[in-house]
């Protein structure tokens, strides 16, 4: 009786093992690791156009998929499984992975143009030498706004957004660092707070924003804005000019108590399977000429002196190229560790249920 049992056991064994080989093998739809790449990236964040170019280009076949915030896409990089060739993460991420021994560095002699990256954009404190990643889009986190629906008033200062005017009038980017950062920087500190009572006392200040606060939200935040059904967003530079680009009636403002400046940068996991075509990718992207329609499709800021050639005037407009004499003086979100970062997740979730 026992061997009958163990027998069934193996063949339920043998044929279930079957069946995800052939799943597998069906997905793939005949490609080998070789011929494919897997990319993961935020939502609304590259040119489907390019996809198809670099296919056309290489011959290898783009498995694309998109995230919301570092959070959720480091929650899935830790999955084992998970085997994602290219990743675009931000700043303080790219150090945490760096530090868990989640990259593997770039070999830059795969990527010759990155030498149209301006030198202002490598280097920088989470990657020095850039060994693990390649510049991708640059940009601030503050205040988009409708002067029309508002009686011509303009923002200067994070305060504003606490006036009592605004009741229901304010869309916040759904990410937990900006928020809580949003907070902080209200009350003079620091982005990278460790300090609980500090924290606790950046929440509290967030309650009071509740009666303005209209939706929390991710992409979906470009359409609420464009459309007027709100008049306020703190929201991403590169969100603000493309929401601009699409309602000339709104304007953006880098709130003079200071923000934060990112920068999203393109990594290699350490689980990648397609390496060389992975490199292929991040120097196809960074190519002057797809980086320029790159950056005409998603609107943020392109670190690429080569693509602002091909893009008329875009470099020029302040606000979302502020220069080095802005930017020195903006604050770039530090790797705070893993128990931390939970700290910011848990008080962001918190302040959430609060409205
Ligand atoms: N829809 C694309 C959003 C990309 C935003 N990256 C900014 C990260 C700042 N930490």
């Amino acid at each position: 009786m026992k061997k009958v049992v163990q027998m069934f056991v193996g063949a339920l064994l043998v044929a279930f093992i079957l069946i995800y080989i052939t799943a597998h093998i069906d997905s793939l739809q005949g490609y080998s690791s070789a011929d494919i790449i897997t990319i993961y990236n935020w939502g609304d964040y590259l040119d489907p156009d390019l996809i198809a170019a670099f296919e056309e280009e290489t011959g290898l076949k783009v498995i694309y998929q998109t995230f919301e915030s570092n959070e959720a896409m480091m929650t899935k990089l830790a999955h084992k499984g998970s085997t994602f060739d290219v990743v675009i993460p931000s700043d303080y991420a790219i150090n945490r992975m760096k530090e868990e021994g989640l990259l593997i560095p770039l070999d830059h002699s795969l990527l010759p143009n990155l030498e149209y990256i301006d030198p202002r954009f490598l280097d920088l404190p989470f990657d020095e030498g850039n060994k693990y990643s390649a510049p991708y889009f640059w940009g601030t986190l503050g205040i988009v706004y409708n002067p029309e629906l508002l009686g011509g008033r303009h923002f200067e200062s994070w305060h504003d957004l606490w006036d009592e005017s605004l009741e229901n009038e304010i869309i916040l980017v759904d990410s937990a660092r900006e928020i809580i950062g949003l907070g902080l920087n209200a009350l003079g500190y620091s982005l990278n707070e460790t300090n609980i009572d500090r924290l606790m006392e950046a929440q509290g200040k967030l309650k009071e924003l509740v009666p303005n606060v209209k939706a929390i939200v991710g992409d979906e935040l470009k359409v609420l804005l464009v459309n007027e059904e709100a008049a306020v967003g703190v929201v991403w530079s590169g969100d603000a000019a493309g929401i601009i680009e699409e309602n000339p009636r709104l304007d953006y403002v880098i709130p003079m108590e200071g923000t934060n400046v990112w920068f999203d940068n393109i990594v290699i996991p350490r689980t990648a399977t397609n390496v060389l075509g992975a490199h292929q990718f991040i120097d196809f992207i960074l190519d002057p000429e797809n980086a320029a329609v790159n950056t005409d499709y998603v609107g943020y800021s392109t670190p690429n002196v080569g693509a602002l050639e091909f893009l008329d005037e875009v470099g020029e407009d302040e606000r979302f190229y502020p220069g080095p004499e802005i930017t020195d003086k903006l604050e770039l979100y530090e790797n705070l560790g893993k128990s931390m970062l939970a700290v910011y997740n848990e008080l962001f979730l918190e302040f959430k249920m609060f409205r």
